[in-house]
């Protein structure tokens, strides 16, 4: 039985939900790493829009096609070049919903019952939400292991649904003595993988986050994100020393590894340029550096998005391309479980 992913073709998946406007905790968590692996060139690179995951909870038919195309165009505008990398939404191949199915049937209820996201999203309210939203990791399993994805750059907080993808991928080759699908390594590396919310340093930055002013979205101009920035919650005392000074301080940290994951320096070099300065002084720097870097991404967004057709081309154009990888997968899966396939 192997434990490494090297007998496969070296390739990445990853994907976003279209669950809302992206955020730069979607940027630097995920989407700016999806574009260092497209350029590095030692990986295929498959990206998905997983609008399937999006239904998980309730989202408007009438806006969820326009998120979708937000979400590509955000994907586009930051590097991914649909010429190097597959693009496309998940719902136009099939191959995840009955991959997923299957795999539905190799995952355990006590598996799903550790999940740390399921129990923040559903809260209190364990008992009324979708059972897509409980099944949603053996979905994802699905979405990387339809494809034989060796890599899977994600933020912190996915971490624990990659690695649930590894057990079923075991317990898959395991049940059925096949050698057939990889364990997938999850990449989390780098600053800024969990981006944290601007009114609250202990909460995770999100789409779907109650107030505007928690999160920066690709698509705020430049003078929101300025002013975001600058109202962002901050402790009085300046800036340590050293990072570990950072210690206790969740928004101060935040703000720091949003800088360190925007200039590409790492938290130790961000704190040595600004060891002991104000916020007055660190907060302007990083709003002009937020602005410098997202701003560009956010006007190619809009010039993106003004053009549906066009989108919709290039996903259409990706899932062909992201079935002709899948199908073959699909197909050795199904003769492996012993269902009958013309
Ligand atoms: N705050 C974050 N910091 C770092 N990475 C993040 N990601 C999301 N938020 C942060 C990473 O973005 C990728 C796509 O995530 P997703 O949209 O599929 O789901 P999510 O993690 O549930 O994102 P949101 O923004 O919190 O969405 P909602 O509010 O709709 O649930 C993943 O790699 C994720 O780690």
């Amino acid at each position: 039985m192997s434990d490494t992913t090297a007998t496969f073709t070296p390739r990445v998946f990853s994907g976003i939900k279209p669950s809302g406007g992206l955020t730069l905790g979607n940027y630097l968590g995920a989407i700016k790493r999806f574009v260092d692996w497209q350029e590095a060139g030692t990986h295929q690179t498959i990206y998905s829009v997983v609008d399937l995951h999006a239904i998980t909870v309730w989202q408007d038919p009438a806006t969820l096609h326009a998120a979708t195309r937000e979400v590509a165009a955000g994907f586009i505008a930051s590097g991914v070049d649909p010429n190097r990398s597959i693009l496309f939404n998940q719902s136009q191949v099939s191959a995840h919903a009955e991959l997923g199915w299957i795999l539905s049937c190799v995952a355990r209820v006590g598996w799903m019952n550790r999940m740390t996201q399921f129990k923040d999203k559903a809260g209190a309210n364990a008992e009324a939400v979708s059972l897509g939203l409980y099944a949603y990791p053996a979905l994802m399993a699905a979405d990387i292991l339809l494809y034989h994805a060796t890599h899977v750059p994600v933020g912190e907080d996915q971490k624990q649904h990659v690695e649930l993808t590894r057990d079923v991928a075991q317990k898959f080759n395991h049940d059925y003595k096949v050698d057939f699908f990889p364990e997938t390594e999850p990449v989390i590396e780098g600053p800024a993988t969990r981006v944290m919310n601007l009114r609250d340093g202990t909460k995770k930055m999100s789409k779907s986050g109650e107030s505007d002013m928690e999160r920066i979205n690709m698509t705020d101009d430049a003078d929101t994100i300025a002013k975001k920035l600058k109202k962002a919650r901050t402790d009085p005392a300046p800036l340590p020393e050293t990072v570990e000074g950072l210690q206790g301080r969740p928004e101060a940290r935040n703000l720091v590894d949003i800088y360190a994951g925007l200039s590409g320096l790492s938290d130790a070099q961000v704190i040595a340029e600004y060891a002991g300065a104000g916020w007055g002084r660190f907060k302007p720097a990083l709003a002009d550096l937020a602005v410098e870097k997202l701003a560009p991404i956010s006007t190619e967004m809009a010039r993106l998005m003004a053009d549906p057709a066009e989108i919709d081309r290039i996903l259409a154009h990706g899932a062909e391309q992201a079935r002709a990888v899948a199908e073959p997968i699909l197909r050795e899966t199904y003769r492996i479980v012993g269902l009958v396939r013309s």
